[in-house]
């Protein structure tokens, strides 16, 4: 970390770029990128920077931003026994996930954002932010965060420099992305870059205190995406997506709409490799909405023996056709950003493993021994702990006889936030493949597309060709569990699970994915297959899911290689009755009558549900208009066409 104030500073109101680069030299900056310097100097001076720190990577700059924080009172450093090298953050209450409402597509014509996208005017919106972000930084550091998604110098990786006042940002970025003088080496004086600018949009006056989440009111938040100019530019908020610029901004939204102008795909799927008993080995990369267990299956221990899942990603894929003409994936990131509650020796015993130490956790709550809890973490409940929101909360009986925490004032609540966080190194995964850092990336031999669905979709069902593979895709979604009920049992479509990160028309994006048998042998393309674990019936859910899963992943290699038994149907390729190895499999509930009625219902074709489905996904085709791919008209078509056979 260098701090460069009165060099960078001076600079920072300068004239020229050639100038600025020669003071670059003078005052030893870490590049001679002349455009790099003069946007850094320019955003400096807009937002009236204290002070300007080049981020060099290093573990002793993660340190020593770690050390300020925990003496602002941002961090709490957890307790070293149990949990070394460890802190815990609080948000403030309002700023505690991805806000989609304030999330924007700004392009040229509102056609090309397309209906899943909240598009804006990119030259009202310039005008809108520079007013907000003019002073945004007075009484704070400017931190320039340089940065790799992907394998420095692999060549589906991407140089972004992110451009924040937010310390917080800068010790995610370094867990989450490959970050410093190595990145600023690799970009060279000419380089390309992705712009990502950031703001917590709360600057401190002369002697203010500050506070330990500091940020702008809801309506004052901005997460911006220049799509044509390849620009970021997110003000207001310091969590998560919203604020570590890499991820979902950089790396699915920016990104995606750079794949489709170069021909390459920007997903938001994990990557596992799948190693059979015989040591063959298959990379599969599966795409499910938002809390449907990706990280789970990434990381998964499987229920087969002599299976073994490694993890290469958790969240996103950037895949390229490569000379072989096979789909080459590697996982841009370096970190998992995972949610907390819920994960636990049962449902993740790799990632409870993974976040032992060096981990930054986000709104968890904190226990008298210095270490952190959440709900369904699957150890009991702490008599006492600081939740959250950092009220003390006692665990009391409440009158329906369900243990709750409450605070001083009897109000219950969660001690952790639903969407806290743990933030931690990849190479921290006992089950990180040997090969995750692969510049050349991994060959992909499936896509799995899923959802949360209850009801009609089977357990698993192979695409009978690339369009329909496509159309599955396109379909894909989850059943709403909001609170409320009168939203209860409908599907919320999240084609490809992209909707929160399409930066361009829906339609357009079908398209692209319909073209990749034009870039290659079809045959050479990856096997696609929709999984649903959430199906449901009166004794709860009819599949245990987890490390069961690897039975259904088993079948997806056997039908890799040719084999594997199948019923061809009118919606695909389903498993026959006894095509899934299901040696030892238990479920409590069910006994081996209940068994057998289950697995047939979880494998065949619920033929009025489907005509249904059908017509659904008609329905959520309309909004594209004339857009939509005729290929996709077609294929429902023709599924309607063999369902009524
Ligand atoms: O709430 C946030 O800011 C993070 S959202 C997130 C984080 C990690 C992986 N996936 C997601 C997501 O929403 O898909
Ligand atoms: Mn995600």
């Amino acid at each position: 970390m260098s701090c460069k104030k009165t060099a960078t500073c001076k600079c920072a109101c300068s004239k020229t770029a050639k100038t600025t680069a020669k003071k670059a030299v003078a005052a030893k900056l870490p590049t001679q990128h002349e455009e790099l310097l003069a946007w850094v100097n320019n955003f400096a001076k807009l937002t009236q920077a204290k002070n300007v720190v080049w981020c060099d990577g290093s573990k002793a700059e993660y340190k020593e931003m770690c050390d300020i924080m925990v003496k602002g009172g941002v961090f709490t450093k957890l307790n070293a026994k149990k949990r070394p090298g460890c802190y815990l953050a609080r948000s403030h209450w309002s700023d505690v996930a991805r806000v989609e409402d304030r999330t924007y597509i700004a392009c040229t014509r509102k056609e090309d954002a397309g209906p899943n996208c909240n598009w804006i005017d990119p030259t009202e919106l310039r005008k809108t932010m520079t007013a907000v972000y003019k002073g945004c930084m007075k009484g704070r550091t400017l931190y320039v965060i340089p940065f790799s998604m992907g394998p420095i110098g692999s060549d589906i990786a991407k140089i972004g420099v992110e451009l924040t006042d937010s310390p917080y940002v800068v010790v995610n970025m370094h867990i989450m992305t490959r970050v410093g003088t190595k990145v600023l080496k690799q970009l060279g004086a000419k380089g390309e870059y992705i712009k990502c600018l950031h703001s917590i949009g709360s600057p401190l006056k002369a002697g203010q205190k500050d506070s330990t989440w500091p940020c702008a009111p809801i309506d004052k938040k901005y997460i911006a995406h220049f799509t044509e100019t390849s620009e970021i530019w997110s003000f207001g908020s310091g969590y998560g997506g919203n604020a570590l610029l890499g991820k979902k901004c950089l790396a699915l939204r920016i990104a995606s709409y750079m794949a489709k102008q170069e021909g390459w795909l920007a997903e938001h799927m994990l990557i596992l490799k799948l190693t059979s008993p015989e040591g063959k080995s298959y990379n599969i990369a599966a795409a499910f909405p938002s809390a449907c267990g990706k990280t789970n299956l990434a990381m998964m221990e499987p229920k087969l023996p002599g299976w073994k899942v490694e993890t290469i990603g958790d969240d996103i894929a950037w895949m390229k056709i490569k000379e072989d003409g096979r789909l080459w994936a590697i996982n841009p990131e370096a970190g998992f950003f995972g949610v907390a509650p819920g994960t636990s020796m049962d449902s993740n015993p790799n990632a409870m493993r993974t976040i032992t130490k060096n981990t930054i956790f986000t709104n968890c709550a904190l226990t008298d021994d210095g270490d952190i809890w959440w709900e369904g973490m699957g150890v009991p409940a702490p008599a006492h702990v600081i939740g959250w929101k950092g009220d003390d909360l006692t665990l009391k009986v409440n009158e329906q006889g369900k243990k709750v925490y409450v605070n001083a004032k009897g109000e219950e609540g969660p001690a952790a936030h639903a969407n806290a966080r743990f933030t931690a190194p990849a190479t921290q995964c006992p089950v990180i493949a040997a090969n995750w850092e692969d510049p050349a990336g991994v060959p992909i031999d499936a896509f799995l597309f899923g959802g949360r669905r209850p009801t009609v979709i089977p357990l698993v069902n192979q695409a009978k060709d690339w369009t329909h593979a496509v159309f599955m895709g396109s379909a894909a979604g989850s059943e709403t569990t909001a609170a409320n009920l009168s939203q209860i049992g409908v599907v919320r479509r999240d084609p490809m699970a992209m909707l929160p990160f399409f930066s361009y028309n829906t339609a357009d994006y079908l398209l692209h994915w319909l073209t990749m048998p034009l870039r290659t042998d079809a045959n050479k393309l990856p096997k696609v297959f929709f999984t649903n674990w959430f199906r449901k019936d009166e004794k709860g859910f009819m599949w245990n899911g987890f490390g069961d899963n690897a039975r259904v992943l088993k079948w997806v290699c056997e039908r890799i290689e040719g084999k594997g038994k199948a019923k061809e149907t009118a919606i695909g390729f389903l498993p026959t009755a006894d095509a899934l190895d299901m040696t030892g499999y238990v479920d409590k509930n069910r006994d081996a009558a209940c068994m057998t009625a289950t697995m047939e219902a979880l494998l065949s074709v619920d033929t009025e549900g489907w005509k249904k489905e059908i017509t659904a996904v008609e329905e959520s085709y309309a909004k594209f208009g004339n857009r939509l791919p005729y290929a996709l008209k077609a294929k429902l078509a023709e599924i309607s066409a063999a369902l009524k056979k």
